[in-house]
């Protein structure tokens, strides 16, 4: 079930967060429920509720969260492999109605997914 957009409090700093990098259009920060060694979300500062909602103007946007998501992958010296994961809306698991990447490393991933 989606709750609130809890995301847009931590953009806004009402609420802490244990934030690995910001820029201008995009924000990372530590999953509270980390589900590996490393897990860090990364969102855009655009309040775009899921993954269905991005349109042509977003291009730019996604290509920066893409390569903010690789830069943090070597950041973390996650030099074997890692996982992306965006899940959208309800069967796709979604609880935070704000777009965001799961970055996932540290152990090794198993295919399919739950
Ligand atoms: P998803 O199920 O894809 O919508 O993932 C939402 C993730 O957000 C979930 O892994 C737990 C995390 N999360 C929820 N609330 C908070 C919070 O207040 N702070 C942080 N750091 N993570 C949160």
């Amino acid at each position: 079930m989606m709750q609130d957009d809890i995301f847009q409090k931590i953009i806004d700093r009402e609420i802490s967060a244990n934030i690995v990098f910001e820029d201008e259009r995009c924000l990372a920060f530590r999953d509270l429920h980390p589900q590996a060694p490393t897990h860090v979300l990364i969102i855009p500062k655009k309040a775009i509720p899921t993954h269905s909602d991005l349109t042509d103007d977003d291009r730019d946007l996604l290509g920066h969260m893409h390569l903010v998501a690789a830069r943090l992958a070597k950041d973390f010296g996650l030099n074997d492999g890692y996982r992306l994961v965006v899940n959208c809306l309800d069967r796709g698991g979604q609880t935070v109605p704000h777009l965001h990447f799961h970055l996932l490393g540290g152990r090794d991933m198993t295919w399919p997914p739950g």
